[in-house]
Parts: C-alpha cells; structure tokens; sequence
C-alpha cells in the first residue's frame, strides 16, 4: 500500500497559501482485494533534505485509523514564504507498512499583511470613456548574483499580465480572478528562480479592465469597483552569495499606453500592432518616453492567496468548416459552442484592419446570428503592423461562440487561419458517463460544455451576452452535476467565500456573486444557494471545514427567512420557475407554480439542511431549533398549499416536485401527489412543463417515488420540450430556454436567449447516480461509503460510468445480455460500498472489483 497524489489545500503544489493550518489529503494506490488504511504517519519538513533526513515541522508518529483526507496540519507554526515538503506512509488491512509516498510540496504566501511592502502602482484614467487603451508598466533590476530562491508576489486591481524578460510568467488567465474587490483581492505567486541569473533583469505588466473596471451588469455600467487600474507585486529573492534583494512595485516604475486599445469582457479587444514596442518587457529598453507611474493608495480589501485554480488554456478546436455567406464576410465554424477566443492568422498590409465577430448561431443565410448578445459587442479588431503573417489573441477578453466572423481580410483565408483557444478555470476531469445512446451521449457532453465554458472564475450563467454573472440559482442547481464531471471543491470553496462575502445585511443572499446588481436579492432557489452549495461540497468531497467556514452566513440566512416569513409562509421568489414553460409574456419569473408555494418549500428546505449541518458540526441547540423550524414550515406549507386530498395548489409539475423532493408531505398525500405529478406529465404526451426550479427534481423524485420509467421517459423524449430535443436542433451545449431554439418558432425571445447556460444540464446528476448508478452515502460523504445501484430502463443496452473519488476511481458498468443484466463495479481501495442491483439484496463490498450477473424481472 502507497500513498500517492498527495494535495495540500486540495491542490497539488499549490503556491501561495495564507492556511496557516492546511488541509493534507492523499489517495491509496492498493489493487488488493479490501484495501484499507489502519494508520498513517505524515511527516512534515522545511526541506527536502529534512524531510527524508530529520523532519523539523511536524512527525505525526503512527496514527491508527483510516483517515486520508484533510489531516489538518497542526505542526510548528507555518510561516510567510516558507517551502513546506511532506510525504505520508500508510499501515495496510494487514497491518503492515507500506513505503513512503513520493514528497509533496507547497508554499506559504504571505501570512501577515505587514509582509506587503509594495506599493499599488499604476496610471490615472486620461478620460472616463469607453475605450481606454491597457496600461504596460515596467522596470530593470540588477541581481549581482544567481538566484536561489525567487518568488514573485502580484496581483492587480484589474486584470494582469506579468511578463519577465521577455517570456510571460505562468500560465494563468484572467488572473487575479473575480472577487468583491472592495472586501477580498487574491493574489498569485510564481517561482521565477531559475530565470534569475546574475545580471539585469526587467519585469513588464500589462493591466486590463477585467470585471474590476470593464462593463459588467446589464445596464452598460462600468468601474463596478473603480476606473483606475493598479498593480501590486512583491519580488523575492535569495541570491547564491548569501544576500537577499526585494523588488517592489513604486514610484520608480515606469508606464505608457500600448498596442491594446481597449479590452473589455462584453465588448473584446482592440489591438493596434503598429504600436507594439517590441523589447519593452527585456532589459535595456530604452523607455525615457514612458512616464513614471503614479502610486494609490491600498484599499481595505484583504489580500488573500487564490484558493481556486486559475482560468488556464485548456484546448484548442480547429475549423471544421468555412463558408463566405457574403462577399468578403469569412464564417468559420469551430463545431462546437466554447468559450475563449479565436487565435487569427492574418496576412495583411501595415495599417489593415481585420475584425473578428463572434457567434454562437447562424441566421438562416449563413451570416453569424448576433442579436442575442444584447448589449455585449464580442468584436474583437486587428491593426496589422506589415506585409508578412501575423498572429493575433487577445488579452482581457473572453467571447462565447461556435462561429467566427472575419472581415477586413485581403486574400480569402484558409480554415486554418482561426483556431478556437478554450478556456476555463482549473477543474480536473473527474466523472464519464456514456452509454449506448448517441444522443444521450451528446447530452452528456454538452452538459460537460456548458459547465466548461460558464465556470471561467465564478459559476455563471452565460458567456456571451452583456451579463455572465455569478446568478446563484443556477450554481445551486447544477452544483451536483458539476461535483460529478469535474473537481470543483477548490472553485467553490472560494466562490462560497464570495457568497459569504456578498451576504446583504438583512442576511439574504443576493441573485448574483460577486453581487454587482447592487444588492438585489431575496429570491427563493437563488439565495439558498448560500446554504445549498456549501452542503454539497461537503457531500460530494466530505470536508467539513466548507460548513465551519460558511455557518454563520448560512444561519443568518434561515434567520432572516424566519423573520421575514409570516406563520413559517414565506413569499419571496421573484423569479418563480423561471423560464418553464407556460411563463407569462414578457414575465418569465411570472410561472403557474405559485411564488409563496416555492418560497416556502425552499425555506423547509434549507432549515432541514441547516439542521443537518449543524449536527455535523456539534451544534447540537441550533441543529434541533432548525429541525423545528423545519417542522413548522412543512405544517404551515401542507395548510396553506395542500388541499386535503392531497392536491398542491397550481397543480403543475414543479409544485408537486417541490412538496415530494423535499418531504413536506405525509405519506397518504405523497401517493395523491405523484399520481396528478404523472397525470400532468402524461397529458402532456410524456412531457415535461418545468423550468429552473423544477426541472433538476423531476428524474429524482419521479425515481424516489417508484416511477422511473416516467423519468426515462422524460430523457429519452425528442419532441420538444425535452433535453434530446435540443441536441437533435443541433445544439452542442446547454441552452437557456427550452425553446431557444425550434423549428416551429426559430430563435427565442432574443432579449434574453443565451445558448450556453448549465441550469437544464442538472438532469446529470441523475444520470450519473441513477443510470449509471454512482451515488454517495450522506452519513459518510465523500464517496467514502460508495452506494452503486444501476437502474437500467429507457432502452438503453448498456451504460458506463466512472467517477473519480477523494478515495481513487469507482466505475458502475452495465450491459443488458439475453435477459441478463451484467454489472462490472470498482471500488476504491479504504472505501466499502453498497450494491443494490434490481430485485436483489443490498450486498455490501469493500475496495475491489466484482461483477454480477443478474436476471431482469418482466
Ligand atoms: C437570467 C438568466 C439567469 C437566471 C436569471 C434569473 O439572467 O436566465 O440564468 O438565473 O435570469
């Protein structure tokens, strides 16, 4: 038995971590048959040579157990900037020693804010107009020797691009990310060590508008957290002759305005390379036209080192196909709706321009369909700089699209002169489901797409249009999903942390986080996203230090639920079932499913899981006070909405999905309940009528409650409204709206009509823990009691699933063979599992592989 990919902070080497007491996780890598950890000894060092030698932080000498997952470090005290090495040994089910794990590394930030000596530096704004051109900074240093050990500190009041020498440092994107910049700025650090020889040195930035300044929210507004751009960046450095150097950011720095235009998230970039200043980020620039940059003052903001991983590149999608719809206009489909940016190739003439729009659909003549970015522009220019090749990317700018629109061009261009550049925040591969349906499969994947391309720093609704905003219903509904096809726990820790931050005084939380619709909130299955989310990080990962950290915001919450409710009723819910169908015109939060019915439902809701937490966490008072509370409101919910047969006011489908998802009914009404739930839906001709609210209940609770076969039905629909019915218009990701797009109506209400928006893409989870059977045990989250019950249905012949754990892989694979059933299931070595298979017994297994054979009922 080995332990192997070691995490701190759930990260692998992360640097920079202001935890002074990180969270040290490891997996086990054991094929055996039973695999389990009996104890662990962790061994913790300021060196490598320590580490193997004598550690000198911490020995946790042998500790029985088979605890793996967040030990929290409590050796000698961790200080700023320190190199923390560990390795972990673990004692197997037969109680031997295994070997010591490969070392594992990270670094401390800066632990006190007296460590910041650097000043923010930048340029003020010449004017408050649209397009303001990017600030480049610089400045020489000289090292009178090698560096040992060099780490760069930096962040930016806006966004940053830190360059040295001529080479970017890191490979990040959108760095420092999107925070409250008025209550929390993060910062990166980089190790630059070996790029520091004896010698001169010159580091350049370039500042963008980013969310901090740029156009943000749907009124056209700007400088949501201020108009002036500002860098802060601390460089430390041991030098090889004993001697240490720090280089600031100050006064002695110098700026100019560049080659960038303007860039802005909605509205894209503007790139003139005739101004390039090419050597300007390398030593022995002459820059006696620059000015000297002006220092502002620091804010109250605290710095914190980036919990999440950064937006990074992660792939590249070639043109499939190029067409020239008119005379001189280029399209050029990538094949797939993605978010980043087209990298251009451009053969041109000095002072060409070549603009580049982006799109997500085409109008029926084959132009690049536009109108439903709203506001948002999503053009990015080029001003070539002479005769040859050039290549063009933008900075500051992300679009959503599946077309390229280029015009401006010379010659005609050749397909691969655009190249789709994909970005997204760091969130490791961890879930794959497939099965023997091809358009279940594309569902799959374009649920995976919709996540890819709206969690680009904060979980957004869109992409593409003047908005993608952090919208807090949509992360609480797809959270689950998203827990199964990536690793987000970093990604919500720290957006949970932005909710916490954005919490309104009343203790609501607001529709959006970072809360830049200036504290509008209060909405039903929006603002339970502050309790919601921190819940399933912990069921989905099993750390309970989410629900320490986010406690008080999320009791706040209930309180002001309690306050504000009249006789446990609450009412606010602004945006009903949004966008199901049946919606008022011109009122999509205007829906048949009664406000006050969801309001209170959501209330019951999230006082259940407060409760809940608050048992996990010893709070004993609070956790009966809220199960209380739960009581009442689900009484006070069965007085006001249920009719004493059991009938839910409204009669629609999500009424009935709230009062069965989350138990406010008795058991007499809860067969009444499913029956008009099943009636409605069959009267439909098998479909569905839900929208945000509804929708991720319907293949649950129809499976709870013994009607999967509805639920399969619902899935494997392809007239409209369903999920398949997208994919078969050709849809590639997600779409807002059921009716986005169709073929009796074409483009929907193009004031809002987004094709990229995850919120109907929860219908995963179901797949994952019902098709293909994967799902976790509350009463030990984190997969580490696994339940796998495959439930076959829908005409599928076979499904394969595959998840990875906290705890390693588990795979549920099903085919159906001559009336047989044949499951194959792995399960991770120190976990035990729970396999429910149709019309057998549950049999409980401990890490390995099995496989069943059983015969299917009629
Ligand atoms: C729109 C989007 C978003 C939703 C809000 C209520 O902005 O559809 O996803 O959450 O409305």
């Amino acid at each position: 038995m080995r332990a192997m990919d070691l995490k701190s902070e759930n990260r692998t080497s992360p640097m920079g971590l202001d935890e002074k007491n990180p969270r040290l996780s490891w997996r086990l890598d054991d094929p055996r048959c039973g695999a389990r950890q009996t104890a662990y000894r962790l061994v913790v060092a300021s060196t490598l040579e320590k580490l193997t030698g004598k550690p000198d932080l911490w020995d946790t000498g042998r500790v029985n157990g088979d605890r793996t997952l967040d030990v929290v470090y409590a050796g000698k005290a961790l200080k700023s900037r320190q190199d923390v090495w560990w390795r972990v040994q673990a004692w197997d089910h037969e109680g031997l020693a295994g070997e010591w794990s490969d070392p594992a590394h990270f670094v401390m930030g800066y632990l006190k804010p007296s460590d910041w000596k650097a000043q923010w530096i930048g340029r003020p704004l010449d004017s408050r107009e649209e397009s303001q051109p990017c600030p480049f900074l610089r400045h020489e240093f000289q090292l009178p020797a090698d560096a040992v050990r060099a780490r760069v500190h930096v962040t930016a009041r806006g966004l940053f691009e830190l360059r040295l020498d001529g080479r970017r440092v890191g490979e990040d994107y959108f760095t420092p990310g999107w925070t409250d910049y008025s209550k929390r700025v993060q910062y990166l650090v980089y190790d630059v060590t070996s790029d520091l020889k004896a010698g001169l040195h010159a580091l350049g930035v370039i500042l963008g508008d980013g969310w901090y300044a740029g156009h943000l929210g749907f009124k056209g507004e700007r400088f949501q957290y201020g108009d002036t751009l500002s860098l802060l960046l601390q460089l430390d450095v041991d030098l090889a002759d004993g001697t240490s150097r720090t280089i600031l950011s100050g006064p002695d720095w110098r700026t100019i305005l560049g080659p960038i235009r303007s860039s802005d998230i909605y509205h894209g970039e503007h790139y003139d390379a005739r101004l390039e200043m090419p050597g300007w980020d390398r030593p022995e620039y002459d820059d006696s036209v620059w000015q000297p940059v002006t220092v502002f003052p620091a804010s109250r903001a605290a710095l914190v080192a980036k919990v999440n991983e950064p937006v990074r590149r992660q792939e590249e999608l070639a043109t499939r196909e190029q067409t020239e719809p008119v005379f001189g206009v280029h399209v050029f489909d990538l094949g797939q709706n993605m978010v980043g940016w087209a990298r251009i190739k451009i053969r041109g003439r000095p002072g060409q321009k070549v603009t580049m729009r982006y799109a997500e659909m085409l109008n029926a003549d084959g132009t690049v369909y536009t109108a439903n970015l709203r506001g948002a522009k999503g053009t990015d220019s080029y001003i070539c700089r002479s005769e040859g090749e050039e290549v063009f990317e933008p900075h500051f700018t992300f679009h959503g699209f599946r077309y390229v629109e280029l015009t401006g061009l010379r010659e005609k261009p050749v397909p691969e002169d655009v190249t789709g550049i994909v970005l997204h925040s760091g969130m490791p591969a961890t879930g794959a489901f497939e099965c023997s349906d091809p358009l279940v499969n594309r569902l799959q994947q374009n649920i995976v797409w919709g996540q890819k391309g709206n969690f680009l720093e904060v979980p957004t609704d869109c992409p593409q249009r003047d908005e993608r905003l952090g919208w807090t219903g949509d992360a609480q509904v797809f959270i689950r999903t998203a827990c199964f096809n990536r690793d987000v726990e970093s990604f919500f820790e720290k957006w949970c942390a932005d909710v916490a931050d954005s919490q309104l005084s009343s203790g609501s939380f607001p529709h959006v986080v970072p809360d830049v619709l200036g504290g509008q909130g209060d909405c039903a299955a929006w603002a339970d996203a502050g309790v919601i989310c921190p819940w399933t990080v912990y069921l989905c990962y099993g750390d309970t230090r989410i629900l320490e950290r986010q406690y008080d915001s999320m009791r706040r919450f209930v309180e002001w639920r309690c306050k504000t409710s009249r006789g446990y009723i609450h009412d606010r819910a602004c945006f009903g079932d949004w966008l199901s169908i049946d919606i008022a015109e011109n009122d999509p939060g205007r829906t048949p499913t009664p406000r006050d019915l969801i309001a209170t439902a959501y209330f019951a809701h999230t006082a259940g899981i407060l409760s809940r937490v608050a048992a996990i966490l010893g709070r004993k008072a609070d956790a009966r006070k809220y199960r209380e509370i739960q009581r009442k409101v689900k009484a006070a919910f069965n007085r006001e909405f249920v009719s004493p047969s059991g009938r839910v006011v409204g009669d629609t489908q999500t009424g009935y999905l709230l009062a069965l998802g989350f138990d406010l009914l008795s058991k007499r009404h809860q067969a009444h309940a499913l029956e008009r739930l099943v009636a409605d839906i069959e009267g439909r001709g098998w479909k569905l009528s839900t929208g945000f609210v509804g929708t991720p209940l319907l293949a649950p609770v129809l499976t709870r409650f013994g009607r999967m076969d509805v639920a399969y039905r619902l899935l494997m629909q392809q007239e409209y409204p369903s999920w398949l019915y997208t994919v078969l218009q050709g849809g590639t990701t997600m779409w807002e709206r059921w009716n986005s797009y169709t073929k009796h109506g074409g483009f929907g209400d193009v004031n809002m009509n987004s094709f990229n928006h995850y919120a109907y893409g929860a219908i995963g989870e179901w797949m994952y823990n019902t098709v293909a059977g994967i799902d976790l045990d509350p009463a030990e989250p984190g997969y580490k009691h696994i339940l796998i019950h495959p439930r076959p249905g829908g005409g599928l012949t076979w499904v394969r699933g595959e998840l990875m754990t906290r705890q390693g892989v588990v795979t549920s694979r099903w085919a159906l063979v001559d009336g047989m059933m044949e499951v194959q299931v792995t399960i991770p070595p120190n976990t035990r599992a729970t396999v429910v298979l149709p019309g057998r017994k549950p049999v409980k297994v401990a890490a390995g592989r099995y496989e069943y054979r059983v015969k299917l009922g009629r």
